[in-house]
């Protein structure tokens, strides 16, 4: 009997090991396939449309994340502001319920006000001055501030564009003709103060209030890139439109901190010149579409002043530099204007 059972003991012991190596294999496999194996998914969000500058870059960006990483990494875009508007998707980062956003600079002044000096009226002669500026010294050192303030990493500067004023009541030619109009304005104080200095009445807003807000004529007046006024189709809800240029707005890519850091380091490479090729490639689509919709927007039937005299306009907000220069440094500003 002895005998019987020690044969039997050692015939289960045998079975188990078996068993064992099987699924240790297969544990193997698992353990690869298990550890880092599985594809990571970043969700993406931004508030303009599908057909927008942002979605392109984004898909552009997409493409070459997923290609870099050999699909290790996905993007996954939401448009229209389905993740929230700009502020919102910014708290979002912060406490991790939000992946990656694109966001002008606009509504950063509540978390970084130190990266607003970019939005101070009339700063750049044209794009290529605002890029010389933001892919030099001082746009990292500006990257850099609001990686200090917020738990994010900042991926590149990409465009929103000069930012022009369209209305539902009158064609604007100068400031006066801007006097009472209600106008939409980013949640940005400089842009607010500029708006006061010209005479309106700004109301600041979250981009995905408005549109409606135009439609019941809650607000006459907003002010936006040619590429945002077209594929928004703010024509459907203003009539006059003013090439002001009166800001330029660019547009930073932002991913949560811990995000970031749960990637491996070829991932995290993959990623940050990823956002700089689509950054390149988003800017150039900015530049197209903006030659392009002017004459659409005209078809479509809104009355456009293509070369106001903007002097007036910069002389009456001057103002608003008396009062941000302390805030941010005269030498700062100096240095942005005299970027060649
Ligand atoms: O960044 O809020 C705005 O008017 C912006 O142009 C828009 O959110 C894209």
């Amino acid at each position: 009997m002895k005998k019987v059972f020690s044969l039997l003991a050692v015939a289960s012991m045998l079975t188990l090991t078996a068993c064992g190596s099987g699924g240790g294999e297969k544990q193997n496999t698992s353990a690869s396939s298990g550890g880092s194996g599985k594809a990571v998914e970043l969700k993406i969000g931004h508030t303009l449309s599908d057909t927008s500058h942002y979605q392109k870059g984004m898909e552009k960006f997409k493409e070459l994340v997923e290609s870099k990483t050999n699909g290790q990494v996905k993007i996954k875009i939401f448009p229209n502001g389905s993740l929230g508007g700009e502020r919102d998707m910014i708290e979002g980062l912060k406490v991790g319920s939000i992946d990656m956003v694109l966001t002008s600079t606009g509504p950063m002044s509540g978390f970084a006000p130190e990266v607003t000096v970019v939005d101070l009226p009339f700063l750049f002669r044209d794009a290529e001055h605002a890029h010389k500026v933001l892919d030099g010294k001082i746009g990292t050192e500006l990257r850099n501030k609001v990686e200090s303030k917020l738990s994010v990493k900042t991926l590149a500067w990409w465009e929103n564009g000069f930012r022009n004023v369209t209305n539902s009541k009158r064609a604007v030619n100068k400031p006066e003709d801007l006097k009472g109009l209600k106008i939409r304005t980013m949640e940005n104080d400089i842009h607010m103060d500029s708006f006061r200095a010209l005479g309106s009445a700004p109301t600041p807003m979250a981009f995905t209030e408005l549109f409606t807000a135009l439609q019941q004529g809650v607000i006459d007046a907003e002010e936006n890139p040619v590429p945002v006024i077209m594929t928004s189709r703010f024509y459907e809800v203003q009539k006059h439109l003013t090439m002001t240029r009166h800001f330029y707005s660019p547009s930073l890519m932002l991913i949560a901190k811990s995000k970031f850091d749960g990637l491996t380091d070829d991932q995290k490479k993959a990623i940050e010149q990823a956002a700089v090729e689509a950054g390149k490639y988003e800017r150039q689509v900015v530049q197209d579409m903006e030659k392009q919709y002017l004459g659409d927007l005209k078809n479509k039937g809104m009355q456009i002043v293509e070369t106001p005299d903007t002097k007036p306009f910069m002389d009456a907000v001057k103002q608003v530099y008396d009062k941000y220069e302390p805030k941010f440094g005269k030498e700062l500003i100096e240095s942005i204007r005299n970027t060649k």
